[in-house]
């Protein structure tokens, strides 16, 4: 049987009427026709994020992350957002082809859904995997301050590495101003190996509702969480002994790469951004840019109480880890957990091997150069092709094209690159091939002169958003448009 927990998962109310029956429920159930509905209201709320530490947040349904929405591929949804908040806000369904007009970018795809007033998006649920939504509004504060929330679509056919149980865990940065600055892995290697880390950030200033802001205007990072709470607040997983244990892995930062590890066992990666591998690889440590997902697997043979956890330093001192406990052995005494990632074998882009899971091109091949730069001296201006956005060229295409695409990174910073409306493949990473391409929608380009080459079928019409998904880099420019006619 699988399972899932920490999420107040979505429960199916059966010919229900009422939405908004408790504070935290969310409200699903299938309408006339087939389709199903279900219910978002954003709205500002006092969540706590640790036990007595209470911070000003937004949140779907009540909760943070918001109400895991569990899809099957190809099933027709319909989803109405209640906006709730005293500000404008929109839904992006991040690495599902949706409709162009169903992507919730604002002034791109729709208008910003206003205060009080509500949206309906209806798409079909595909392709299969690890997805995710979040607010496309002023990102760098809504997505910073909690709306997000796991977005699963089940394969319509039989899922090629099937488990006994599985939990969906989301990472997340908080500026709460209550905690020490922790430094920063905005250098991340491709693959998102984490870096030296920023210089910590020290003039502290007052940043408004967004948190505490450094002296750049970057908001200070102090608190980790997965599943919206900091250990000791994170809520145990419990596994059975001889269970294959499947951890969908969702990082919703927004600056911060986290390189997760479960002590005692190792971890075999089966799925990069919700796209099955040919086989699994088995690491010790996933390194996750913002916006990344990986699916991982583990066969649950030492039994007693581990924890999962982030080796990036300071982080689960920040809060980031979570106990996983046998069955049986709920009083265990998990051994500590110690930072870096000396002698561990990390996940990176060129140990997978991809299916062929996109469709076929069926037009000409069309190649894009971009170079991203900016944040020089603490600006916060960021580029693509010393362009900000909306003065950076759009990528031209016609339905069927091969598009490739390649990065070059001149800046201080990495930069994980999403493609709205359709994923790609990764070809190349610093000049170097990929055995095989991975699929993915969001891929981390390495600072200091990194690259990556990636290719994608234009099957999708529209203007899709293409941009890093660091929300200050985000506003300071660094965004252009795939328009797909
Ligand atoms: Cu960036």
């Amino acid at each position: 049987m699988t399972r899932r927990a920490g999420l107040g998962a979505l429960a199916l109310t059966a010919g229900g009427g009422a939405f908004f029956a408790g504070q935290a429920g969310a409200a699903q159930r299938e309408a006339v026709g087939g389709v199903r509905e279900i219910h978002l209201e954003a709205r500002e709320m006092i969540w706590e994020i640790a036990p007595g530490k209470q911070i000003k947040a937004m949140a779907y349904n009540g909760q943070v992350p918001g109400p895991e929405i569990r899809l099957k591929e190809g099933e027709r949804v319909r989803i109405i957002l209640k906006n709730a908040l005293s500000e404008p806000t929109t839904i992006h369904w991040h690495g599902v082809d949706v409709p162009n007009s169903m992507d919730g970018v604002p002034g791109i795809t729709q208008k910003a859904v206003l205060p009080g007033k509500t949206f309906t998006y209806e798409f079909e649920a595909t392709p299969a995997g690890t997805r995710w939504y979040h607010t496309h509004f002023q990102e760098h504060k809504q997505l910073d301050l909690g709306l997000y929330a796991p977005l699963i679509i089940e394969p319509a056919r039989p899922d090629p590495f099937p488990s006994d149980r599985e939990y969906s865990l989301v990472l997340d940065d908080w500026a709460t101003g209550t905690g020490r600055p922790l430094p920063g892995t905005g250098e991340g290697r491709a693959g998102g190996r984490g870096g030296m880390g920023r210089m910590m950030e020290g003039m502290m200033g007052r940043g408004g509702m967004g948190g505490m802001m450094g002296a750049g205007g970057e908001p200070v990072y102090d608190t980790m969480t997965i599943n919206g709470k900091a250990y000791p607040a994170t809520q145990p997983l419990k596994i059975r002994k001889g269970e294959r244990v499947r951890l969908r892995l969702i990082n919703a930062s927004a600056d911060t790469t986290h390189v997760i590890r479960l002590a005692g066992h190792r971890l075999k990666v089966t799925h990069t951004d919700g796209n099955p591998l040919m086989q699994p690889v088995e690491v010790d440590a996933v390194p996750l840019a913002p916006a990344e997902r990986c699916d991982v697997a583990f066969l649950a043979d030492r039994p007693g109480a581990w924890f999962l956890y982030c080796t990036q330093p300071g982080h689960t001192g920040a809060g980031e880890q979570v106990l996983i406990v046998y069955e049986g052995h709920e009083g265990a005494r998990p051994e500590p957990v110690s930072d870096g990632i000396d002698g561990l074998r990390l996940w990176r882009y060129n140990l997978g091997q991809g299916r062929e899971i996109l469709p076929p091109p069926s037009g000409p091949e069309r190649f894009f150069d971009l170079t991203l730069s900016g944040g020089m001296m603490g600006s916060d201006v960021w580029t693509i092709n010393d362009k900000r956005y909306p003065n950076t060229d759009p990528l031209s295409l016609r339905k069927g094209d091969r598009a490739r695409v390649r990065f070059r990174n001149m800046s201080m910073e990495a930069h994980p690159m999403h493609l709205h409306g359709q994923s790609f493949k990764v070809l190349a990473v610093n000049g170097q091939r990929l055995p095989a391409a991975i699929v993915k929608d969001t891929v981390d380009v390495e600072a200091h002169m990194g690259s990556v080459v990636i290719e994608f079928t234009a099957h999708n019409p529209g203007d899709w958003f293409f941009h890093c998904h660091k929300p200050m880099h985000m506003e300071g420019g660094m965004i252009t448009l795939a328009k797909i006619g």
